[in-house]
C-alpha cells in the first residue's frame, strides 16, 4: 500500500507542531537530554511492544545497539496498522510515528499511564530521532517507511511479503537534541531482565553490535522468566538467607486490576520492597503498598493472637516488625493510573488499597493455615524484630540525648572548619588516624572538615540494628554531619535539615584494602543515609596511583595511560630514565602532596555517588556485605568493580 500525497489540511499542521514542540522542549516528554533521556527513548518504543504482550499478541521483544549507536527494537506483535485513516487520509503507521498522543481508533492500550512521563509514545521518538525507520509485517506483506526529524521522507511502501506478523523501530538518536549519544548495556540489560521478571512468559534480548566476539557475533543477553516476581523475589535474595523455603505468591485480578505479590522472609533485618504498576517501578509506593502492608499486618497480628504465639510478647508489635527480612516485590496493572508525590513515584488510586489488601490477605491466611511450621518461623522472627527495634530505639534515643547533654558536642575526633555556612563546607571521613593527621594538616581548614575514622567501619549489613547505633564510628559520622534519624509515623525518616556539610567525601587508600573500606562506608550509607546519596551528597575521592618524575619536573597520574603519557613526555618512553612512585596509601604523601593532589578543588578528581538502579545497587551491597558466601564469590569474579553503583 501506499498512501496517496494529500494536501495539508489544519490536522497535519496540529501535527507537525506537536512534534515540533517535543523538539523545542524535549525534557518535558522525555525528562533529560542526558543518558537518562537517551535511554528513555528506548523505553518508550519497547513500552509499545510490552503492550502488544499484555493484549496477549508478542512472545518476543528483541532489542539491539547497533554500532552507530542506533537502537532496533523487534516484537512479533500484531504489527502496527497499516491501514488508512479516514480523517488525516494517511497510513495508521504513518499517523501512529507522527502524531503526538496519536489517541483515538489507535489508542489500544487499555494500560496506558496518564501523567508521568511514560506512554508519551513512539511519536515522541521519533522526533528526536535524526533518523527513525518503521518496519511492519502484517497482512502478508512488510510495509516500510522512513523519518528524518519525525518527518516522513518517504510514503508507506510495501516492500515485500512475509507469513508473520510484527514491528521494527529503528531509531538514531538526534546528536543536536542528546547530549550523551552511547547506549550503556548494563543499564539497558538491567531494565530487560526486570521487564522479564514483570511479565513472565515473555522473551527479550540485548545484543550489542560495537562488541563482537571472534566469529563476528554480537555480545548477547536474553531475559526470560517462567516464574514471574516469584523469581525476582529469588533473585533479589540471591545475598541472603530465606527463612521459608519458597517465596509466598499471589495472583489476583479484581475490577480489571491485576495483581501480582511474591514475598520471601529471610535472615536479614530490613525491609526490601519493590512496587510496580504497569511495570513501571513506584519508588514512592502508593495505595497499593499500602493495600499489600495492611494485609500482611492484618493476618499476621491475627496469626499471632489466635495461636498464643503474641502471649510472650513483652513489646508492642508494629508493623514494621512484620516486614523485617522480607523481600517482597507487588506489581499491579491498573487500567487509568494516577501517580502522584514529588517525583510521581506514587500511585493514587484509592480503590486499589482494598483490592490488593483482600487478595493478598487470602493468599497470606491461607498460607499459615497450611504450612504451621513456616508460620512459626515467621511470627518468632516478627517477635525477635519487636525486641530488636526495641532496642534500637533505646540506642538511637542515648545518642540523642547524649548530644543534648553534652550540648550537641561535635566528635573529639572531628576537626571541624570554620565556616559554618554548609553549602560552601565539606567534610572528608579518612580511613585512619595517620592519614587523618596528614589531612588536617594539608587541608584549608576554612571550609573543610576532617574526621577520621578506624580502619574497619562496621558491616551494617550484617549487625543489628542497634550494634549499629552503639558503635563509635557510625555515631561520629551521625553527629558530625549533623543529621539523625527521626520516627514518624512508625517510620523511620532521615532529618538532613541541619546537614552541616555539602560535600561528604569518603577518602580512602588506593588499594583493595581501601576499596573493601570505600564499599562499607557506601554501604552504610546506602542503608542508612539514602536521601544523601539521593541529593548528590556523597563523593569518592580519588587519590593518584603514581608520581612520574624526571629531576625537578613531575606528574601525577591517576591510571595507566596517564603513566604512559607521562613517561613519554619526559623520557621518550624509556621506563629507565625516570623515577616512578606508586602510591598504595595515602601515608605515602606528605600533607602539601594529599592536598595538591586529592583534597584541593581546582585539581584533585571526585567521583560523585550515584544510584541509577536502585535495585541492582541493593544486590550490589547485599552480595559484598552480606552473609551468603557462594553468590559473593561468583558475583565479585564477574563485577570487578562497583557494577552500577555509579561512582
Ligand atoms: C496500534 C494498534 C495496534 C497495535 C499497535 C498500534 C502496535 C504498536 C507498536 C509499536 C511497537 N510495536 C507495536 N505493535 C503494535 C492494534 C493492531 C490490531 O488491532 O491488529
Amino acid at each position: 500500500m501506499s498512501t496517496e500525497q494529500s494536501n495539508y489540511d489544519a490536522s497535519d499542521i496540529t501535527a507537525l507542531e506537536g512534534l515540533e514542540a517535543v523538539r523545542k522542549r524535549p525534557s518535558m516528554y522525555i525528562g533529560s537530554t542526558d543518558s537518562k533521556g537517551l535511554h528513555h527513548l528506548v523505553w518508550e518504543v519497547v513500552d509499545n511492544s510490552i503492550d502488544e504482550h499484555l493484549a496477549g499478541h508478542c512472545k518476543h521483544i528483541d532489542v539491539s545497539i547497533l554500532t552507530d549507536n542506533s537502537i532496533s527494537v523487534t516484537d512479533d506483535g500484531r504489527g502496527i496498522p497499516v491501514d488508512m485513516h479516514e480523517k488525516l487520509q494517511k497510513s495508521a503507521l504513518e499517523v501512529v510515528m507522527t502524531v503526538l498522543h496519536a489517541g483515538g481508533k489507535f489508542d489500544k492500550n487499555s494500560y496506558k499511564v496518564s501523567g508521568g512521563l511514560h506512554g508519551v509514545g513512539v511519536s515522541c521518538v521519533n522526533a528526536l530521532s535524526s533518523h527513525l525507520r518503521a518496519e511492519v509485517k502484517r497482512n502478508g506483506k512488510v510495509y516500510m517507511q522512513e523519518y528524518s526529524d519525525g518527518i516522513p521522507i518517504s510514503q508507506v511502501k510495501e516492500i515485500g511479503t512475509s507469513d508473520s506478523t510484527g514491528t521494527t523501530i529503528k531509531f538514531t538518536p538526534d546528536s543536536e537534541i542528546f547530549e550523551i549519544l552511547v547506549y550503556k548495556f548494563d543499564t539497558l540489560a538491567n531494565r530487560l531482565k526486570e521487564l522479564a521478571f514483570l511479565n513472565k512468559g515473555l522473551h527479550l534480548s540485548l545484543s550489542d553490535f560495537r562488541n563482537l566476539d571472534e566469529n563476528g557475533n554480537p555480545k548477547k543477553q536474553e531475559f526470560y522468566s517462567e516464574g514471574g516476581l516469584k523469581e525476582f523475589v529469588k533473585y533479589l535474595d540471591e545475598g541472603r538467607t530465606p527463612l521459608i523455603n519458597e517465596p509466598i505468591y499471589v495472583v489476583s485480578k479484581e475490577d480489571n486490576v491485576e495483581i501480582e505479590v511474591a514475598m520471601q522472609y529471610n535472615t536479614s533485618y530490613k525491609e526490601n520492597i519493590y512496587s510496580f504498576v504497569n511495570n513501571i517501578n513506584t519508588r514512592e509506593g502508593g495505595t497499593h503498598v499500602n493495600g499489600f502492608r495492611r494485609a500482611v499486618n492484618r493476618v499476621f497480628t491475627q496469626y499471632g493472637k489466635d495461636s498464643g504465639m503474641f502471649n510472650k510478647l513483652k513489646f508492642a508489635i508494629s508493623g514494621e516488625d512484620f516486614r523485617e527480612g522480607l523481600t517482597s516485590v507487588v506489581s499491579v496493572k491498573v487500567p487509568e493510573p494516577q501517580f502522584k508525590g514529588q517525583t510521581k513515584g506514587e500511585l493514587g488510586n484509592s480503590e486499589v488499597t482494598g483490592i490488593v489488601s483482600r487478595a493478598v490477605g487470602d493468599v497470606l491466611k491461607y498460607y499459615l493455615e497450611e504450612n504451621p511450621k513456616q508460620a512459626k518461623i515467621i511470627i518468632e522472627k516478627v517477635i525477635l524484630a519487636a525486641t530488636a527495634r526495641h532496642a534500637a530505639r533505646k540506642a538511637r534515643e542515648m545518642v540523642q540525648r547524649k548530644n543534648i547533654l553534652t550540648g550537641g558536642g561535635l566528635p573529639g575526633k572531628l576537626s571541624d572548619c570554620s565556616s559554618r555556612n554548609p553549602d560552601e563546607c565539606e567534610i572528608f571521613l579518612v580511613e585512619g588516624d595517620s592519614a587523618g593527621g596528614t589531612a588536617k594538616q594539608g587541608r584549608n581548614r576554612e571550609y573543610q572538615a576532617i574526621l577520621p575514622l578506624r580502619g574497619k567501619i562496621l558491616n551494617v549489613e550484617k549487625a543489628l540494628e542497634h550494634k549499629i547505633y552503639e558503635n563509635e564510628e557510625i555515631k561520629n559520622m551521625f553527629t558530625a554531619l549533623g543529621v539523625n534519624i527521626e520516627e514518624k509515623d512508625g517510620e523511620r525518616i532521615l532529618n538532613t535539615e541541619k546537614l552541616r556539610y555539602n560535600k561528604v567525601i569518603i577518602m580512602c587508600d588506593a588499594d583493595v584494602d581501601g576499596s573493601h573500606i570505600v564499599t562499607l562506608i557506601l554501604t552504610f550509607f546506602f542503608r542508612y543515609m539514602y536521601p544523601l546519596i539521593e541529593r548528590g551528597h556523597i563523593y569518592v575521592a580519588a587519590p593518584p596511583l603514581y608520581r612520574v618524575s624526571k629531576g625537578k619536573q613531575f606528574r601525577y597520574c591517576w591510571d595507566e595511560n596517564e603513566r604512559q603519557e607521562a613517561i613519554t613526555a619526559y623520557s621518550d618512553g624509556d621506563e629507565s630514565k625516570v623515577k616512578i612512585q606508586r602510591y598504595k596509601g595515602l601515608g605515602e604523601m606528605n600533607a602539601g602532596q594529599l592536598w595538591e593532589t586529592t583534597m584541593d578543588p581546582d585539581s584533585r578528581l571526585l567521583r560523585q555517588v550515584g544510584i541509577e538502579d536502585s535495585i541492582e545497587s541493593d544486590r550490589v551491597f547485599t552480595m559484598l556485605m552480606g552473609d551468603e558466601v557462594p553468590p559473593r564469590r561468583r558475583f565479585i569474579e564477574e563485577n570487578a568493580t562497583y557494577a552500577n553503583v555509579d561512582v
